[in-house]
């Protein structure tokens, strides 16, 4: 296939969710456009993510499109949870229907974006020497797909097959037999062990900091649910607006400090069976008073040592050292109970930290743990990764990299100052990774459309934050989060699993609802906070 050498109105980057529907929406407006994508299809995270047990933690009539109302009806999602497979097949559904795959040169990663302020356009590279020139650079491109290898020294001596979740191989990994370890227990990490266990010879799951797991209760969505939820759509998609993170969560309006023992625990019981989010909803102050989170994170504490049977493995599973929700609450399948399997050990890191991979295994401090495959479940460098990686230069030579050395500054999460139109979908600084991404998807989308339709209308060259806006908007990001107890964990929301990555909580935590008001305002005064320029410098 040779070069791409072309002039267009945008670049998109990225086939997921959010490059897809970004496609969709601009190719609206009448606008020329090259996407392109890494992976060899669309997708994005649901393309490369295709281990055993992957499955996604927001409900899957909740986490899709509502923008094609046919779709909507014609579209049956088969659990409450889609698997993998599912949300695939769906994402490759939408592509199909809407003809949005010619846009995307596919197997084609964007290696380098440069803002020619002359011409006011940027100049995109990729692996694959296309050089394409745009007016507008729409990062689509994920905030959960720069997978994390840690350099364990020796890693790449290890004899036997080492493949990390976020980049599974397409064909599968056959364990049976074999002797497999796992080194992660995060999202990723509870959903493949349990499938592993189920194969392997002997797994070894190698916990730094264990988590909170509950049950995902994934189930067969029944005929009569479906039917109502398709009957009244709308209303449903209201509903999730009405929560503050866009997925249906009944949150009880009582303090957990305000109620007896025994209903308190009562509480914490129908919630567990209820499984998904619902805990986190027990009561309103789980995330903002210390002690009120103690009593739910205890109660998890307490079920850890009912379900595993062995004591000490049970207290190694049980998480001491943050407040429960502080890193993303993990919905697991029979995760606890994989303890229970005589084929599964449990190696606790805190206790003896991995020295080194050799040619056949994971050497801890106390011990070589001999393997066939090892799998990474070790997370991603989430939401600023991607991004960062690209290193776009901006106006004057100026990097994303150097603009962000001590964590992210956007305006909004949509653009950043002294990077002109670069528009980044679901970025830092938005309700993003803490948010039902399909819903927030969309909102951005939608948003981002009418500016370029704003644009084009009264002949507007360039837009990019205002940096007084851009700083206003990070601090009130950070001043949001701060008293919240989501702050007090090491986890990849703060940047805390990338060494000498800057501590910040990289969403906001505000809401979506007051989020999309706060878009909306902005855009109704005449995208306040952004600078324009328009096509005719007016004489002074
Ligand atoms: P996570 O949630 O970042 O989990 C990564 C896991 O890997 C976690 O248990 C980490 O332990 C562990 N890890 C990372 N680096 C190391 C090293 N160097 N040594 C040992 N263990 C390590 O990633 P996931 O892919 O599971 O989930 C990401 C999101 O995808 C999830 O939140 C959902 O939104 C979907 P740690 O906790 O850092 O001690």
């Amino acid at each position: 296939m040779s070069a791409i050498e072309r002039d267009v109105d945008a670049v998109v980057i990225g086939a997921g969710f959010a490059g897809l529907y970004a496609v969709y929406k601009l190719r609206e407006l009448g606008l020329d456009l090259q996407g392109f994508e890494a992976a060899d299809g669309v997708g994005g995270t649901w393309r490369w993510n295709c281990y055993p047990g992957c499955r996604c933690d927001v409900a899957s009539m909740e986490y899709s499109y509502s923008f094609d109302k046919e779709l909507e009806q014609e579209w049956t999602w088969k659990e409450r949870y889609g698997a993998q497979e599912e949300i695939l097949a769906y994402l490759e559904h939408v592509a199909d229907r809407h003809d949005l795959r010619r846009h995307f040169r596919f197997e084609t990663r964007v290696t380098s974006a440069v803002w020619d302020d002359d011409a006011e356009r940027w100049v995109v590279e990729t692996d694959r020497g296309d050089r394409v020139r745009a007016r507008f650079l729409i990062a689509a491109s994920g905030n959960l797909s720069l997978p994390n290898t840690p350099p364990f020294p020796g890693i790449d001596r290890f004899r036997g097959r080492v493949v990390h979740t976020g980049t599974w191989p397409r064909e599968g990994v056959d364990v049976s037999g074999r002797r497999v370890g796992v080194i992660g227990t995060g999202s990723s990490g509870v959903q493949v062990i349990p499938m592993l266990a189920q194969d392997a010879e002997h797994l070894y799951v190698f916990q730094r900091t264990p988590h909170f797991v509950v049950p995902a209760a994934n189930h067969p969505l029944s005929e009569e649910y479906v039917r109502e939820t398709k009957a009244r759509y709308d209303e449903f998609r209201r509903e999730c607006w009405q929560t503050p993170f866009g997925f249906r969560l009944e949150v009880n309006p009582k303090s957990a400090l305000e109620v007896s023992e025994e209903e308190r625990n009562a509480e914490y019981q129908r919630r567990w069976d209820l499984g998904g989010p619902e805990l986190l909803g027990a009561f309103s102050d789980i995330m903002l008073d210390e002690r009120a989170n103690e009593t739910c994170a205890q109660w998890v504490r307490d079920k850890i040592a009912e379900i595993v049977d062995d004591p000490e493995t049970a207290r190694r599973l049980q998480p001491t050292t943050y407040p429960i929700g502080a890193k993303r609450l993990v919905q697991g399948t029979g995760y606890y109970e994989t303890y229970n399997r005589d084929n599964v050990t449990l190696v606790d890191l805190l206790e003896a930290p991995i020295v080194e991979i050799t040619e056949r295994g994971v050497r801890t401090e106390a011990a070589e743990y001999e393997l066939d495959v090892l799998v990474l479940a070790t997370g991603y460098d989430g939401v600023t990764g991607p991004l960062l990686a690209l290193n776009p230069v901006g106006r004057d030579g100026l990097t994303l990299r150097e603009a962000w050395a001590d964590g992210p500054h956007t305006y909004l999460g949509l653009g950043v100052a002294g990077f002109p139109n670069l528009i980044t979908v679901t970025g830092p600084g938005s309700p993003s990774v803490v948010s039902n991404f399909a819903l927030s998807i969309e909102q951005h989308v939608d948003w981002i459309a009418d500016l370029l339709a704003h644009m084009r209308e009264h002949g507007i060259r360039t837009v990019e934050p205002d940096p007084e806006a851009q700083e206003a908007w990070t601090r009130h990001v950070r001043e949001v989060a701060e008293p919240t107890l989501f702050t007090r964990a090491n986890s990849w929301w703060m940047g805390a699993n990338i060494p000498g990555k800057p501590r910040v909580f990289l969403a906001y935590l505000g809401g979506v609802t007051p989020y999309k008001e706060r878009c909306d305002e902005v855009a109704a005064n005449g995208y306040e906070g952004f600078v324009l320029t328009a096509a005719e410098p007016s004489p002074a």
